[in-house]
């Protein structure tokens, strides 16, 4: 049975993501404080390998970050291939609150957030940096997204006052093309919630949920009437339709709605993702499409 309030984000391991997101909640503080609360989670640990410090670099050695919020009212905000930053998500928040825009990419998103007070710093740390030259040995890019089951954080909450918000952050794909922007920072891609119906996000490799526009396609699905399960399902379809090759990537969608139903759905095995609701924590395997 549904209860709210909810939060709900990509990966087990982020149960911590989604206790921190319900902490704000229940102080009284709405789902777009929970969501940024969640997200700064991962991006804050180095040990995560795919959100904020501690990121795998791209080709060149840059870690480069990706990440965006929206709230109940279509306030939206998002920083693209921004450097140096250990919270991009907090930095697309300001983007949405303090700018007329929606994004900011690069150079340009790192100085606003130098004048927003954010410090620049190196997030790259010795255990990635490894990574990048033990991948240099070979520098063959073959994207394989989920390899360490707590990449991308894509996270959604519902508050006390039934308000819907969510957010997306990620280093990207590892040893990406220096450049590169991924599906997390697009809103309506890696993430989109609308009050009127609810929210959905992605992982997995960006591309596909680009051309697909993925987290849109799911909440217009469900706007239409499918339940959250049935739209994350009808999305991967939706790749498996249109995208050669797409077995050989994973993608994970989750999707709520604003009853507080959950729904999830991946290419391939392995995609799982946790949900604090009722008091309780818990991780569920999501089922998939190429058995
Ligand atoms: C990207 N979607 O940059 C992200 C990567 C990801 O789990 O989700 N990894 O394409």
């Amino acid at each position: 049975k549904p209860q709210l309030p909810i939060s709900i984000a990509t990966w087990g391991p982020n149960e911590a993501a989604v206790n921190a997101a319900m902490a704000e909640i229940e102080s009284g503080k709405t789902s777009l404080d929970a969501v940024e609360a969640g997200a700064k989670v991962p991006e804050g640990d180095p040990k995560d390998m795919s959100v904020g410090y501690g990121g795998r670099p791209d080709r060149d050695g840059k870690v480069t970050l990706d990440a965006c919020i929206m709230d109940w009212e279509m306030n939206a905000g998002s920083v693209s291939f921004v450097q140096g930053i250990k919270h991009p998500i907090s930095v697309a928040r300001k983007v949405m609150e303090k700018t007329p825009h929606v994004m900011l990419a690069g150079e340009g998103a790192q100085k606003f957030a130098v004048e927003e007070g954010f410090e620049v710093e190196n997030i790259l740390t010795e255990e990635a940096e490894k990574a990048y030259e033990e991948w240099l040995k070979t520098a063959e890019y073959k994207p394989q997204a989920n390899i360490e089951r707590h990449d991308t954080i894509g996270i959604m909450a519902i508050d006390n006052n039934s308000k819907i918000a969510g957010a997306c952050t990620t280093s990207g794909m590892a040893f990406k093309m220096h450049g590169r922007v991924g599906d997390s920072p697009v809103i309506g891609a890696g993430m989109y919630v609308d009050d009127e119906v609810g929210g959905a996000v992605a992982t997995g490799v960006g591309e596909l949920v680009l051309k697909t526009c993925g987290s849109f396609l799911i909440v217009e699905l469900m706007r239409q009437g499918k339940s959250p399960q049935e739209a994350c399902e009808e999305g991967v379809k939706r790749i498996a339709a249109k995208v050669k090759n797409f077995e050989e990537s994973q993608v994970g969608f989750l999707a709520i709605n604003k009853e507080g139903h959950h729904g999830a759905f991946a290419i391939l095995k392995g995609f799982n993702y946790a949900i604090n609701q009722g008091g309780e924590t818990k991780v569920y395997e999501s089922d998939y499409l190429v058995k």
